[in-house]
């Protein structure tokens, strides 16, 4: 049942000029009513036309434009005997955002025309959520007549008790509006603009109302095509060496934040699953300045960077869709094999058997970025199913061919046995962040000699690196009595403390009567000069129990600090 709205009826004003012919005043004046007009010419004659007749345009005959975009993928549908009191019996229901429609409305008379637009939209469609009882359709939808939006003042508002309503999705409300329509065929498009949700759910269309003095005639019309958004994607070149940074610019559509920049593999099917890129970034939020595509990437596919040898597709996507259809442009790229990688591969030790708590020294020499180094437990059977290795680096990335204390490497703090206790272990070379095994070297750890720490002792052996952790490393002290000067120093492995500038001085030290034990060192009394060592970057260190403020050390204890 249709509840009409007041009216602007009859506002048309008319006005007859010498040759005969009718124009229409215009109402779009300072006057919120135009219900007179002045003569332009003395033959002129101002009258208020008053057998305006209204003709009714169905949505549901009119050009339906589901939007391509809605993640839902409810299109436009024809609501038929379900659109309780809809005029000419259906309705346009499931209108979501984007979703248009569009009437072809033939005049013989350019002027200002009054009308309505019918709709609706429940006021209540679950348990706890709420549509405002009014609000004005510009908020939720856009008219636009010959491309040109025009401003809707009408609101959409309830005049009946709403909660008799909270369910009803075809309280069909009357909108008034002012169709500014030229002689000839007019295009008349109008499109939701605002999410579900925002004003209610999907929303119903029921028809288009024009009050006219001469008969409007319908004819199907296309919707005004949108503006062509700008937009951009340019990549320096077309083929990059392993690890070569990858220089992209890229342009966002105007008002589109979430277009993004997406590096996929080439054979990579996005499809509706939305798989994820190895590298995006937002051109709204970064520039459209160039930018290293390599600097953005993704959380998921980490064992596919970086990038080995192969073809890639760097693709500008629209509303940071996942989809092909999302795609605005793409480029193809080909990543090669780094020209200084040799041919050659090794994998070899300083040693084959270790006391535990010493350095491990690897030296690898590979063909490729991606192969990598690790550690295992000689007992690990299935390397991809045993929780990781224990270490890994890419020699790569270390200088291919150069000696790596494999302890300092990236440490799986998941798996215990990172603490290398004594036992059998296989230092792998590994293929490309897999699991092919190219070479590999088994070595021994045995148990450090059981050495007396009567005087200090540290809650760990192994502590990871991380460059924005506040690290503390705890010791506990157990002082001589009597000697009030005896110190507590931490240094490099490397630092020599009983050279005569033993090793540059600790890094931290305190007087081991002075604090409560455990004490975390790395608060005590840095040192001043050695600004790049006392941040304790991945290495091995030792702390030493000295005597009476000199340099004879009554007990030593060594710790590693490993890469995260
Ligand atoms: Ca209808």
């Amino acid at each position: 049942m249709k509840k009409a709205m007041k009216m602007l009826s009859a506002l048309l004003v008319l006005s007859t000029v010498t040759l005969g012919t009718l124009t229409l005043a215009s109402c779009d004046d300072d006057s919120a009513q135009v219900s007179t007009s002045i003569s332009e010419t003395e033959n002129s004659s101002t009258e208020e036309i008053d057998d305006l007749t209204d003709y009714n345009f169905e949505a549901e005959n009119a050009t339906l434009t589901p939007s391509d975009s809605e993640a839902t993928g409810i299109e436009l549908i024809h609501v038929d005997d379900q659109a309780e009191g809809a005029s000419g019996g259906k309705a346009v229901g499931w209108v979501q955002k984007n979703d248009s429609v569009t009437w072809g409305i033939n005049t013989t008379q350019a002027g200002d025309y009054t009308g309505s637009l019918v709709v609706s939209h429940p006021l209540k469609w679950s348990s706890t959520t709420f549509a405002p009882v009014s609000f004005r359709l510009d908020d939720i939808y856009s008219l636009i007549v010959n491309g040109e939006e025009v401003e809707v003042d009408g609101y959409y508002e309830f005049d009946e008790d709403p909660s008799e309503h909270l369910y009803d999705y075809y309280y069909w409300v009357d909108i008034d509006i002012e169709l500014p329509l030229i002689e000839g065929d007019n295009v008349i498009t109008l499109k939701k603009t605002a999410r579900n949700n925002d004003y209610g759910s999907t929303g119903n269309i029921d028809t288009l109302v024009i009050s006219s003095p001469v008969e409007l005639t319908y004819f199907d019309a296309e919707p005004a095509a949108e503006p062509e958004l700008a937009f951009d994607l340019n990549v320096s070149k077309v083929e990059f060496e392993q690890g070569e940074d990858i220089m992209v610019s890229a342009k966002n559509r105007d008002e589109h934040e979430t277009d993004c920049v997406a590096l996929y593999k080439s054979e990579d099917l996005i499809d509706a699953e939305g798989m994820t890129p190895l590298y995006k970034y937002y051109p709204a939020i970064e520039g459209t300045d160039e930018v290293n595509l390599l600097n953005f990437a993704t959380e998921g596919r980490e064992d596919e960077r970086p990038l080995a040898e192969g073809d890639y597709t760097i693709y500008l996507l629209g509303d940071d869709g996942v989809l092909l259809e999302n795609q605005l442009m793409s480029i193809d790229i080909t990543i090669t094999k780094s020209s200084e990688i040799s041919d050659e591969i090794s994998l070899t030790t300083d040693k084959d058997t270790y006391v535990q708590g010493e350095s491990i020294m690897v030296t690898a020499t590979v063909e490729n970025e991606t192969d990598w180094v690790a550690i295992y437990k000689a007992d690990d059977e299935d390397l991809s199913s045993c929780g990781g290795s224990l270490y890994y680096y890419y020699p790569m990335a270390k200088g291919n061919g150069t000696a790596v204390d494999i302890t300092t490497t990236i440490m799986n703090q998941e798996r215990a046995e990172a603490d290398l206790r004594a036992g059998d272990y296989i230092i792998y070379l590994l293929e490309n962040n897999g699991y092919d095994v190219l070479l590999q070297k088994e070595i021994t750890i045995e148990s450090a000699e059981e050495v007396e720490h009567p005087y200090i002792a540290l809650d760990k052996s192994i502590y990871s690196y991380s460059d924005d952790e506040t690290r503390s490393i705890m010791v506990s002290v157990t002082p001589r009595t009597d000697h009030p000067k005896d110190w507590v120093a931490l240094m490099k492995e490397e630092d020599d403390i009983t050279a005569s500038n033993h090793g540059g001085g600790s890094l931290f030290y305190f007087y081991a009567n002075d604090v409560t034990s455990p004490c975390d060192i790395t608060t005590m009394n840095p040192h001043s000069e050695r600004l790049e060592d006392i941040k304790l970057l991945p290495g091995k260190y030792q702390v030493h129990y000295l005597a009476d403020d000199g340099y004879e050390v009554l007990d030593t204890v060594h710790f590693t600090i490993a890469e995260k």
